[in-house]
């Protein structure tokens, strides 16, 4: 079978929408960081539905360490497939990435793309792990930071990528380009902006003054729900399009995309792709990450504790779609600052019904990858604010608690996590005993994690009593303790 590239492209069936613009007549305008299947899913997409309009926003995606995607879609002249999963899946060839590159391999390639002036943008998805930051701050001792701070021309991080394309433009008299984090994190834009300020004060003054003044980081807020890619889509998309496909990807139709309107230099028409330019993201932001994603971590533990494979199955289970039910609507929605005009509970509604689409497979096991950087910002915010209003916060600890019993039984199975904080908790997981005042005592240390609730002693007794409530973390004792959890909280 051929593989899908420019050639291939003429030959695939009609039903499988297609560019309608002349990819040759486009002009990188985006250098975006990570250009994982999230990315791929999402933000290419609708430059995909704008490069007919405006042909000056092709995207070079850069990776930062693996050279997978750049194998995968160079060969495909970075086209790839787009399966949206409902009743009857459709396809679509998503033509807005020009270029691909592998720092690692290429980053002379990758700073010349960023010294580019017809570069106005530079766009990121490295997960919340990628902003190598320790609470609020960056992480000045991680080794990649460290490293860059000794080299700052030649970088390893996002940070140190983004930091030296702008000393080149400084240096070169070009315009900054706008900066602009598309990961789930509270206040995404700002607290870049704060890691990129600390990192160029850290090695030049002066061009942090720059930064300061010069750059924008908007904050944005994405939503689709984008399972991994598995052979099956490989297959359903090689069997369809008549060709092969390396690397397409997949997601629900539901998309969001809300960024806030502060932009240093030009910017692409989002708006007209059905994207929400607004002045007051936070509102959004958090409602978000509070509502699906926190939701979405609680199911990921406590359903792989019941030994439930993916998202929708665990919704099928009463206790558990019960539970997480009553957590959004009766624990998290008081903790909002709703935006006008947004309606909190039809919001509920909504990511309900998408967590129970039947058409999409997503696997608890991926949800649960970085817990340590996942919690703090989907979920102990929340607990923080519950507690500072006086509400009781019993509920909203059993995912965190289910969180250590999932390391601890990963730990002693030998099983890594994927976390960068694996050798840490699964030593942790490893000296548990399951007595809730020593266990939670030994992960309470973790800092990083536990900030939002630092010190907190209610927090502290709370977390132990719902990690005593799993009892052996058995499935039968976790739904025992998800209906206890709502009983008591009808008395
Ligand atoms: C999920 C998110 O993997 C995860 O942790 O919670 O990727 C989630 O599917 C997206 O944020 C939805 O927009």
């Amino acid at each position: 079978m051929p593989r899908l590239n420019e050639v291939a492209l003429a030959t695939i069936p009609p039903d499988v929408t297609r560019p309608t613009y002349d990819r040759g007549n486009t002009r990188i305008g985006i250098v975006h960081i990570g250009a994982g299947a999230f990315h791929r899913a999402h933000q290419a997409v609708y430059i995909d539905d704008l490069l007919a309009d405006d042909p000056d926003w092709a995207i070079c995606g850069v990776s930062l360490r693996s050279a997978d995607v750049r194998d995968a879609l160079r060969p495909q002249d970075g086209l790839y497939t787009l399966a949206l999963l409902d009743g009857h899946p459709s396809l679509r060839v998503i033509g807005a990435i020009r270029e691909l590159l592998c720092a690692r391999e290429e980053s002379q390639a990758v700073l010349a793309r960023l010294a580019d002036p017809a570069v106005r943008l530079v766009s990121l998805t490295i997960t919340e792990k990628g902003y190598r930051l320790s609470g609020d701050a960056l992480d000045l001792a991680h080794p990649d930071i460290a490293h860059d701070l000794a080299a700052p021309q030649a970088p390893a991080s996002a940070i140190g990528y983004v930091v030296a394309g702008l000393a080149l433009r400084r240096a070169a008299g070009t315009a900054p380009y706008t900066v602009l984090s598309c990961d789930n994190l509270a206040d995404n834009g700002g607290r870049l902006r704060r890691a990129a300020l600390q990192y160029a004060q850290a090695f030049d003054p002066d061009l942090a003054r720059w930064i300061e003044t010069e750059v924008a980081f908007p904050r944005s807020m994405v939503d689709s729900i984008t399972p991994a890619t598995d052979d099956a889509l490989r297959e359903r998309v090689a069997a369809h399009l008549g060709c092969t496909d390396a690397w397409p990807v997949q997601r629900e139709p539901y998309a969001q995309w809300v960024i806030e309107d502060h932009f240093c230099n030009a910017r692409p028409a989002f708006e007209r792709a059905g994207a929400t330019i607004s002045d007051d993201i936070a509102g959004y932001d958090r409602a978000k990450l509070r509502l699906l994603n926190g939701p979405h971590s609680a199911l990921a533990y406590l359903g792989s504790l019941m030994g439930i494979e993916t998202v929708a199955d665990a919704m099928r289970q009463p206790a558990l779609a019960g539970f997480v039910e009553r957590l959004m609507r009766e624990d998290i929605v008081p903790t909002l600052d709703a935006p006008r005009g947004f309606d909190p509970q039809a919001y509920v509604d909504a990511i309900l019904a998408r967590f129970r689409n039947p058409d999409i497979r997503h696997l608890l096991s991926q949800i649960a990858w970085d817990g340590s950087q996942k919690l703090p910002v989907r979920i102990l915010g929340t607990i923080a604010d519950a507690l500072a209003d006086g509400r009781p916060v019993d509920r909203l600890c059993l995912p965190v608690a289910a969180w250590m019993r999932f390391v601890c039984r990963q730990a002693r199975a030998g099983v890594a996590l994927v976390d960068p904080l694996d050798a840490t908790l699964r030593e942790v997981g490893r000296a548990a005993t399951g007595d809730a005042r020593d266990d939670a005592a030994a992960f309470l240390v973790l800092d990083a994690v536990f900030a939002p609730v630092s010190g907190n002693a209610g927090f502290a007794e709370a977390l132990r009593r719902a990690y005593a409530a799993l009892g052996d973390a058995s499935p039968s004792a976790v739904a025992h303790a998800l209906d206890a959890a709502c009983a008591s909280m009808d008395a």
